[in-house]
């Protein structure tokens, strides 16, 4: 692969509704784009997750701007990629930093997928040509608030639908929702927001069915994690926790859950998310794809990742229009009964709205080898 150049811009984009989680409350969202171009003209896009404070994990835009622009693209230009695997390879002895790696592994991924005229999913070896997806649905101003957004979903056939909770917003909040909705596929999401001391507040979860709770304890924990785990009935998920295939391995071998969220970002690209899955599969532990609030193009990203077999449960991804009043790419991700067609033109199969794109950037810069 010869790159010619690799264009970074920084978006912002206005999100149709505020999400709220125990860390904090998002309206806009800023966020990298990567931009890698060939000789030949063909371009492969990425997208950084990370945020622009450190309240979900420590990096942001600022700093995965800097690690980009210091030492990850001068990495990628320093001598020929001949596959994107190469790429975690390349980057391997810069210490975590992960949303930046992926953001720009991401885009080598769709530029490589694209000169071979297959599509991403392919490229990474996926077999389906629909995937399930479910809604993640923040904190509201009241529960008969949540009660009615769930109401709209479900209409919409969202396969399962996430709740996010946190200490004062948790056991009453699912103890009504499954009142009201007595056979919904049910997990509710912490983001971290509690400790071992809340065990037995925890346990009271144990009562509602749930496909799982995610993330409860520590963002770096997978000790109390496995505690915790002995204590409740309902699986626990990893996502903070989980940034490569050997913390994967030690929170399977512990027994800190039984299920993990992948979210490409979070484990330094898709070449990484592979890997943790393939292990996942192996070991008999379900994964699904988790998501970041992204744009098309990491909405893209994330639909070709969960094509591979061991995705079997609903992931994050939503349709742009749950987000976004235009989203960046045509066209949009469209999600029908919870399913999702899986495009199989080149590449991440989307078409970068470039108008869009400019519309939405503060800033961007241009690198040359
Ligand atoms: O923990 O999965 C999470 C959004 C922002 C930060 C963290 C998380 C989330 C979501 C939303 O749950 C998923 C999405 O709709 O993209
Ligand atoms: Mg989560």
């Amino acid at each position: 692969m010869q790159f010619k150049h690799i264009t970074l811009r920084h978006l912002k984009m206005r999100l149709k509704h505020p999400f709220t989680t125990s860390f904090g409350t998002q309206q806009d969202k800023e966020f990298i784009l990567v931009e890698i171009k060939n000789k030949d003209g063909i371009s492969g896009w990425g997208e950084s997750v990370a945020f622009t404070e450190p309240l979900y994990k420590e990096e942001t835009v600022k700093t995965n701007w800097h690690i980009m622009e210091d030492f990850l693209i001068p990495l990628l230009f320093k001598e020929p990629i001949n596959h994107p695997d190469e790429v975690s390879q390349r980057f391997a002895h810069i210490k975590g930093n992960y949303m930046a790696k992926s953001a720009l592994e991401g885009a080598v991924w769709d530029l490589y997928a694209k000169e071979q005229g297959i599509s991403l999913a392919k490229a990474l070896g996926g077999e389906k040509e629909k995937i399930e997806v479910g809604i993640s649905i923040g904190i509201q101003k009241s529960i008969d608030d949540l009660l009615k957004i769930i109401d709209q979903y479900v209409t919409e056939g969202y396969k399962r639908i996430k709740v996010k909770i946190k200490p004062g917003w948790d056991v009453q909040v699912i103890q009504q929702i499954r009142e009201k909705f007595p056979s919904i596929q049910l997990m509710a999401d912490a983001n971290s927001a509690y400790t071992l001391d809340d065990v037995d507040h925890l346990a009271k979860l144990d009562d509602f069915n749930l496909m799982m709770i995610e993330q409860p304890l520590a963002h770096d924990d997978i000790i109390d994690h496995a505690a915790l785990q002995a204590r409740l009935k309902t699986p626990i998920c990893l996502d903070e926790s989980i940034h490569s295939v050997e913390d994967a391995r030690k929170a399977i071998q512990l027994g800190s859950c039984k299920i993990i969220n992948i979210k490409i970002g979070r484990v330094g690209g898709l070449t990484e998310a592979k890997k943790i899955h393939d292990l996942c599969k192996e070991k008999g532990i379900p994964v699904w794809c988790g998501g970041m609030l992204e744009s098309g193009i990491g909405r893209a990203h994330n639909i070709a990742l969960t094509t591979l077999p061991n995705f079997i449960l609903p992931g994050d991804t939503a349709a742009s229009s749950r987000y976004w009043e235009k989203d960046i790419i045509h066209p949009e991700v469209e999600v029908n009964n919870g399913e999702i067609i899986v495009p199989d033109g080149p590449g991440i199969g989307f078409e970068p709205n470039l108008e869009q794109i400019e519309e939405y950037t503060l800033y961007s810069k241009i690198f040359r080898p």
